[in-house]
């Protein structure tokens, strides 16, 4: 008889017969589209700089108030609180449960001091929530996650620098969650202007030291570190909104009319808002959702249980004393 040869462990080895463990990833689709992906986005910028409306021309439907005005006589409208608003969106059979959380704008009053505390509590206090339900003796199998993915975070199209409130705001939010600056209304800006400020903002970055979002990680490979450093070249995306379509070609496009012409959000000629969407919805959602659990996460997560040991230590030590 023929000595069969026992592989070492470790080793990869094909099964002899079907077993049928191939069809997991599709165990894990069918999972996973039953229960649908949770995306929560909020939007921080100075006022005035379009947050709303770009919510509105992400998602292509008029989802949150904004300035925008649809009659002449209605007021515009500025964001007065943190509000958080949910959509489903479905595709191709996939349904997308999007949060956005859209944020009063800062910066418009004389002391700014601490204007960004509410915004940093309320994404801590989503962490907050997810960790006392994960504590909790008798935990959900599937815990409702509100923990923002992503912060898309308005620069104001000065072309100059960035203002050092933005500076100590960018510091504050990347220290909890995946910041995505974008320049904002960029119609503002001719495009070599545009390139210039982006060229700015990157070294103001770099010489404050913030680190934003994609982060390499070890397990990414060639194909995702190239993507990523085309990613950190192009940010911030100059973007424009609009919740109106005007007709180009007989066909509808989001699009703003200004005195040199129709800027249509769509092109990229006019600015980087598809470049944005793909990052958001193509190529970077799973990656914004993970980065969230295992980094901003999980550091508040040991910061917490960290503190809750120490404090029972002292309690204990009291107790004895
Ligand atoms: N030129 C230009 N104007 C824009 C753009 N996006 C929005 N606007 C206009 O800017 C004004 C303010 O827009 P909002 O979306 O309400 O701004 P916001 O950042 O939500 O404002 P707050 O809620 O007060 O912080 C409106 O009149 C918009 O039509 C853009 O890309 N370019
Ligand atoms: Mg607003």
């Amino acid at each position: 008889m023929a000595a069969v040869a026992v592989p070492t462990s470790g080793e990869e080895i094909s099964a002899q017969s079907y077993v049928g463990f191939d069809s997991i990833t599709r165990q894990i689709e069918h999972k996973l589209l039953k229960r649908g992906f949770q995306f929560n986005v909020m939007v921080v910028g100075q006022t005035g700089l379009g947050k709303s409306t770009l919510i509105n021309t992400l998602f292509a439907s008029h989802l949150v108030e904004s300035k925008g005005r649809f009659e002449a006589d209605i007021q515009p409208r500025s964001t007065t609180e943190i509000h958080a608003q949910s959509h489903v969106i479905t595709e191709n059979g996939v349904r997308l449960k999007l949060n956005i959380i859209d944020t009063p704008g800062y910066g418009d009053q004389i002391n700014n001091e601490g204007c960004w505390d509410s915004i940093v509590k309320y994404i801590k206090d989503q962490h907050s929530a997810y960790l006392r339900k994960e504590l909790t003796a008798m935990r959900d199998r599937h815990i409702p996650d509100t923990r923002i993915h992503c912060c898309l975070f308005f620069i104001n199209p000065t072309g100059h620098t960035l203002k050092p409130i933005d500076i100590v705001v960018l510091k504050k939010l990347a220290e909890v969650v995946n910041v995505v600056p974008i320049i904002a209304k960029s119609d503002a800006l001719t495009l070599e202007e545009r390139h210039l400020f982006k060229q700015r903002i990157k070294a103001e970055l770099v010489h404050s030291q913030i680190r934003l979002y994609p982060f390499d990680a070890e397990e990414n490979d060639e194909e995702e570190l190239n993507l990523n450093e085309r990613i950190r070249d192009m940010l911030p995306f100059a973007i424009v909104g609009s919740e109106k379509s005007i007709v180009v070609d007989g066909k509808p496009v989001r699009a703003r009319v200004n005195r040199f012409g129709v800027i249509n959000v769509e092109d990229e000629r006019h600015c980087e808002f598809i470049y944005l969407r793909n990052f958001l919805t193509r190529t970077h959602l799973q990656d914004l959702i993970e980065t969230t659990a295992q980094i901003h996460y999980e550091t508040f997560r040991s910061k917490q249980l960290m503190a809750l040991k120490e404090s029972s230590a002292k309690q204990q030590q009291a107790s004895t004393s």
